[in-house]
Parts: C-alpha cells; sequence; structure tokens
C-alpha cells in the first residue's frame, strides 16, 4: 500500500535525504501553491493554510532557499490540520527556474522535484525552433526529463504538422514529439496515459499555446481558467497567473505554468551540452584543439554548416546562449553579493513588522 505521501511523490530519494532530527520533531508535507505571504501544502489529502517560520525566514539568505511549488518541506500542524507552518526545504530533485525581465541575473523559482516538463508550442503561430532551444536548455539544465507537445493540430494540415514535426526533431532527436488538439482531441488520451502515478509533470510554454486547456482536456472538464488568444493580447496578461500543484486522478500530479515571456538561460552547463550534443560532438574532430569555429581549416562545425548538416541559425542560437550563460557565470559573485542583502531585506521587513 502507498502511503498518502507516496501518493503526491515522496520517493525513496526523499526519503533518503531525510533530516532524522528535522523529522523527528515535525512533519512532512509538499508545497502546492505559493501566494504573496502564504503558502498552501498538503500531506496527500486536504489543502492546508501555512506560513513560514520565523527562523527559516531569518535564515534565508537568497529566493532560491524559499520554498516554491512542489517542494518537500518539514512542517508543524495545528487545530485538526487547520493551518501549518513551515521550518526547512528538503534537498530538491529537480529546480525550475528562470532569468527574470532585465538585465539582472536574478532568477524566478517556477517548481522543484519535476520529473517531466511539457514543452508546448502552437503549430498555428507560436511555432520557434530558436525559443524551443531555450526551453530545452532550461529543462536539461535542471535534469528533468523534456517532452514537446505541439498544440493546436487542428488548425494545420497533415503534411504541414509532418514537416514542422521533422524539424523539431532536428534539433531534438532523442526527445518524445507528438501533436495534440484540445478541440478535435487528436493524442490527448495518449498524454494522459503517458502520466504516471507518483511522478511530477510541468506545462510550460508561451501563453496562449494551450496549456490550461490542455489541463482541463486531460481532466475532463474546465476547472481552469482558460482565455482566447485575442483577449490575452488585448489585456497583455497572462490567463494563468499562479502555479498551483494539481492531482489527477490517475495519482500524477502537474503543474499548470503562466506563459513565459523571457526565458533568459541562467548560467547553463548540462543544458547547453544536451541540447546541443551534436555541436559539442562535432567540435571535437575539429583539426585545431582551440578551434574558434569561426574561419579555421579542418574545422568540423563550418564543414558540417556548409554540408547542411547544421544550420547557421542553430549554430548562432548556439553561440548566443553559450555567450548569455558566460556572461552570467561572471556576474554570479555580484549575484551572490545581491542575494545577501535579499537577506537582509527580508529580515528588516519582519522587525519592521513586529513593531
Ligand atoms: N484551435 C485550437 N485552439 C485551442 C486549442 N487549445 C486551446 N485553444 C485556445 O487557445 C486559447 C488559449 O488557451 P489557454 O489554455 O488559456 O492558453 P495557456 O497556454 O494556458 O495561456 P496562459 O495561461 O496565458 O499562459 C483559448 O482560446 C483556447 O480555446 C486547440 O487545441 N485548438
Ligand atoms: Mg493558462
Ligand atoms: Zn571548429
Amino acid at each position: 500500500m502507498m502511503s498518502d505521501l507516496e501518493s503526491i511523490g515522496y520517493s525513496d530519494w526523499f526519503k533518503n535525504r531525510m533530516d532524522d532530527e528535522k523529522s523527528a520533531a515535525h512533519g512532512i508535507a509538499r508545497i502546492v501553491s505559493v501566494h504573496k505571504d502564504s503558502y498552501t501544502v498538503t500531506k496527500g489529502e486536504e489543502e492546508i493554510f501555512a506560513e513560514l517560520s520565523g527562523n527559516l525566514l531569518y535564515c534565508t539568505e537568497s529566493a532560491r532557499d524559499l520554498p516554491t511549488t512542489g517542494d518537500w518541506v518539514y512542517a508543524d500542524f495545528f487545530d485538526d490540520d487547520s493551518h501549518a507552518v513551515i521550518y526547512a526545504i528538503f534537498p530538491r530533485k529537480t529546480l525550475l527556474k528562470r532569468k527574470t525581465a532585465g538585465k539582472s541575473v536574478d532568477f524566478q523559482l517556477i517548481a522543484a522535484n519535476i520529473d517531466v516538463a511539457f514543452i508546448i508550442q502552437s503549430l498555428n503561430d507560436n511555432f520557434n525552433l530558436r525559443r524551443l532551444e531555450r526551453y530545452l536548455v532550461m529543462v536539461n539544465e535542471s535534469g528533468i526529463e523534456p517532452v514537446i507537445l505541439l498544440s493546436k493540430c487542428d488548425l494545420l494540415p497533415k503534411e504541414k504538422i509532418d514537416e514542422i514535426k521533422q524539424k523539431v526533431l532536428g534539433i531534438a532527436p532523442q526527445t518524445t514529439v507528438m501533436e495534440f488538439s484540445n478541440l478535435s482531441r487528436k493524442n490527448i488520451d495518449s498524454v494522459a496515459s503517458s502520466l504516471k502515478s507518483g511522478f511530477s509533470y510541468c506545462l510550460l510554454g508561451s501563453s496562449g499555446v494551450g496549456k490550461t486547456t490542455l489541463l482541463n482536456s486531460i481532466i475532463g472538464n474546465d476547472e481552469f481558467e482558460t482565455r482566447s488568444v485575442s483577449k490575452i493580447q488585448s489585456k497583455g496578461r497572462h490567463t494563468t497567473t499562479s502555479r498551483q500543484l494539481v492531482r489527477l486522478e490517475s495519482g500524477a500530479m502537474i503543474i499548470d505554468t503562466p506563459g513565459m515571456r523571457e526565458l533568459g538561460s541562467m548560467s547553463v552547463d548540462n543544458g547547453l551540452d544536451d541540447t546541443f550534443s551534436e555541436i559539442l560532438e562535432l567540435s571535437q574532430s575539429c583539426k585545431f584543439n582551440n578551434c574558434s569555429h569561426t574561419n579555421e581549416k579542418g574545422c568540423a562545425i563550418l564543414t558540417a554548416i556548409k554540408a547542411g548538416d547544421l544550420t547557421e541559425k542553430r549554430y548562432q542560437n548556439y553561440l548566443k546562449l553559450k555567450k548569455e550563460s558566460e556572461f552570467n557565470q561572471m556576474t554570479y559573485l555580484e549575484k551572490r553579493k545581491k542575494d545577501k542583502s535579499f537577506g537582509k531585506l527580508i529580515k528588516m521587513t519582519i522587525k519592521n513588522k513586529k513593531r
């Protein structure tokens, strides 16, 4: 028999990282959603209002140390589980984050402990290989398995869809790529039956590609709010505004996210190498060890571009993401400083509150 916690994803990975002292003193729960000053957590059944303990707030040096949707936490429960206080966060198996808008290297946590990310682009107007590569880098970097879903396939003829799928497979040959439609329900059952009990999933992609509609299609009713694309553009904001861990009847958990405007690569390592593995491989057969792949004789990358085995655009996007990543790595020290002042800011806020 699965325990309540196991049924919401509390696997051996987390059990093995449980802190004996903390677990003796507190209960264990999972973050369902994050609000302005509070959280919703669950132990596998009802949802419970929760707040951070003063100690957790005080010890916070960086936004990264605060709980996010999907996190496992140590918490105390009061008044017949009507509210809870969060004391500490478990180590994270995966952490999905993105750079916040603007030039700073700050980032925003999207979700923790996700196993599979569905990257969604709509076939009719949102499809863009370079943006897809950005999402792949972000997901690969987090150690999450990507699955690419192409939405609104009811709007395109089959030949056109196959053509686009081939292009996607060209940049992500190891990845599952599937078209679907919420309207005709094409492949909805395939997506739904791929969701495994005890595993956590998330829906990623621009605003209006049909993430929430897909969630509703899977659940089989219109529980969550969606909006037509024209309305999205006129209002200039997203329909889905918060991230929430939703538990499906199958036992799988899924997080719908608000569409992202800017992705910005973090300081990435594996994410880049995993997404552009063929470029890494090619570079190893360049004639010169220190080849800059710009004008050298015997450059395997230039040769591949010339032969049409590698597109110029894909290579340019790789260079762009790599440069961004190097920039972010460089400013990492600066960021640490900023995180420290963020910690101070929180402490000051608490002090002021107490006054
Ligand atoms: N033709 C067609 N339209 C769809 C399909 N799925 C969703 N839509 C429409 O696309 C619009 C946006 O859908 P949402 O599910 O709200 O998009 P979202 O990705 O959740 O958007 P945000 O919450 O803003 O990030 C709605 O008007 C849907 O009716 C589909 O399979 N085919
Ligand atoms: Mg939505
Ligand atoms: Zn080269």
